[in-house]
């Protein structure tokens, strides 16, 4: 595994770390194994209570400077980061394939999400604009200008071990924030590599040691900083069991939190749909990183006139798909995270075939000495009911569930009526569908799509959605407005007080 070494983590073993410094002692409690082959890729060390003062400690103090150092200039250190992750993207995205499992294309497309988020940020730093307002008094001038908010807490998932951070960091600290990163404990290792990475350009610049905080374990770490009042923002990437523990701890002590939660995300496939790139956006939708990104296409809503088509092509292309070592470029799809996983896989099928639901690719956990792991499954699809519980939840595994609709008024209800609301695609040739789809009476998501599959956004856009998916905004176009706080000034430059409203008020 060359690629540990190209990190400079093959003998990792602290977990905390204020940018160049890392906090021992290592207790080598936290282990990373990989889906993709079972082997212990290393140990290293959960943060401890005290451990985690320091660093907000640091953080704080770190803030006090940085906030004060221009915003192109804080730019230009993210640029070097951009340039660093290219000259890195190759071990990097081989380090996120092995510990994660997802494929190797999928792997250096993460990287690749990193360097685009990096380039969006210094374009920022040039920008982080606001509104000039005009007074109604005479001799005034009002506008509103954007601060950074102080020490901002990254609580990122698995899925994603290095790309969803990145899209925070990178915007937090062009805004003038410093970052306390707790990643998923199933993949401390990019983290670390990540840090590592970094840590030298922050030293070559002079940053305040401070501004790029890791701290490591499991969901504990992460409610201390939705319960500290030193964390002004908790930003928070996974379940929405999880999300709404963050919400209300944070909520209690009035803090700020950007959530991006669970999705349940369905593509519509129209009579007018171009059949082949509707099966091939299903397909990556569907078996993509295992159907663990929150993105997965999950549902399949298919007008009956092309159902039967729909099915055999899925076969088809079902049957053509090659799983096993995610490192292996061959590969379309690897293994899931872990042991559990394949277990919430499995309850998933029994519920569906218990509520009624036929299989027509049947799951099943895959044997044999390229799967020795016990994390690899076959992806798997199902005939359902809208109205079965299994196809309200998000089971992170590929479980595609197929719905058929005459109208699309039909299929538009049936594709909201989930409680989440991140992705949504329709499938079609035909203005009219296509429109109604996008309209205010159309999708209730956050990302609404035309022609293309649920997953896989450009981090030029807004990401995010509604309703069980927490509501917030990261990466692109205005998100940069979560990590600051607006500040309306109103000048006076006249000789005289009015009052605004017209209100007297003279001795
Ligand atoms: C996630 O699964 O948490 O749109 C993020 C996508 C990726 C990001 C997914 N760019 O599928």
């Amino acid at each position: 595994m060359d690629f540990l070494k190209t990190l400079g983590i093959e003998n990792a073993n602290c977990g905390t770390s204020t940018g160049s410094t890392w906090l021992g002692p290592a207790a080598g409690d936290l282990q990373s194994s990989s889906p993709a082959d079972g082997t212990l890729i290393g140990a290293l060390s959960s943060t401890t209570p005290a451990q985690y003062d320091q660093v907000v400690e640091k953080a704080q103090a770190a803030f006090l400077e940085w906030r004060s150092w221009p915003a192109p200039r804080r730019g230009d250190l993210v640029r070097q980061i951009g340039e660093a992750l290219r000259q890195h993207k190759n071990a990097l995205g081989r380090l996120v394939s092995y510990e994660m499992g997802k494929s190797l294309q999928e792997g250096w497309g993460e990287v690749q999400e990193m360097i685009d988020i990096c380039d969006f940020a210094v374009g920022l730093s040039r920008q982080l604009y606001g509104l000039t307002i005009h007074s109604e008094r005479p001799g005034h001038r009002m506008y509103e200008q954007y601060h950074p908010l102080g020490i901002v807490g990254i609580i990122s998932a698995f899925n994603f071990p290095v790309a969803v951070w990145s899209w925070n960091a990178m915007l937090a600290w062009v805004c003038g924030n410093v970052c306390i990163w707790k990643p998923s404990e199933k993949t401390p290792l990019c983290a670390i590599a990540c840090q590592k990475i970094i840590s030298p350009i922050l030293e070559q610049n002079n940053a305040p040691e401070g501004i790029c905080n890791l701290i490591s374990g499991n969901a504990a770490a992460g409610e201390w900083m939705t319960k500290d009042h030193r964390i002004a923002l908790v930003s928070a990437t996974g379940s929405t069991r999880m999300g709404k523990a963050v919400a209300t701890a944070v909520a209690g002590r009035l803090g700020r939190s950007l959530l991006e939660l669970g999705g349940n995300n369905a593509i519509i496939i129209s009579q007018d749909a171009d059949l082949d790139i509707a099966i091939m956006g299903a397909l990556f939708g569907a078996v993509g990183t295992a159907g663990q990104r929150c993105t997965t296409t999950r549902r399949l809503i298919i007008h009956e006139a092309v159902y039967e088509t729909v099915k055999e092509k899925l076969k088809q292309a079902y049957r053509q798909l090659r799983i096993g070592n995610p490192l292996d470029p061959a590969n379309h799809m690897g293994p899931l995270i872990d042991k559990a996983a394949v277990q919430s896989y499995l309850d998933a099928i029994e519920k569906c075939r218990t509520e009624g639901g036929t299989f027509l690719v049947e799951g099943g956990i895959l044997e044999g000495s390229d799967y020795k792991s016990g994390c690899y499954v076959t992806p798997c699809i199902a005939e359902v009911k809208s109205s079965y519980t299994i196809v309200k939840e998000e089971t992170f595994a590929p479980i595609l569930y197929l719905l058929k609709y005459r109208t699309l008024d039909e299929a538009i209800n049936i594709q909201n009526a989930v409680p989440q609301g991140l992705s949504s695609s329709i499938m079609t040739l035909n203005l009219r569908e296509a429109e109604q789809f996008l309209s205010c009476a159309g999708s209730d998501c956050g990302i609404a799509n035309v022609n293309i599959g649920t997953s896989g956004a450009e981090i030029g856009g807004a990401f995010g959605g509604e309703k069980e998916t927490g509501g917030g905004r990261e990466s692109g176009s205005d998100a940069w407005k979560n990590y600051m706080r607006r500040q309306t000034n109103t000048i006076n430059y006249s000789t005289a007080l009015p009052l605004a409203q017209g209100i007297r008020f003279d001795l």
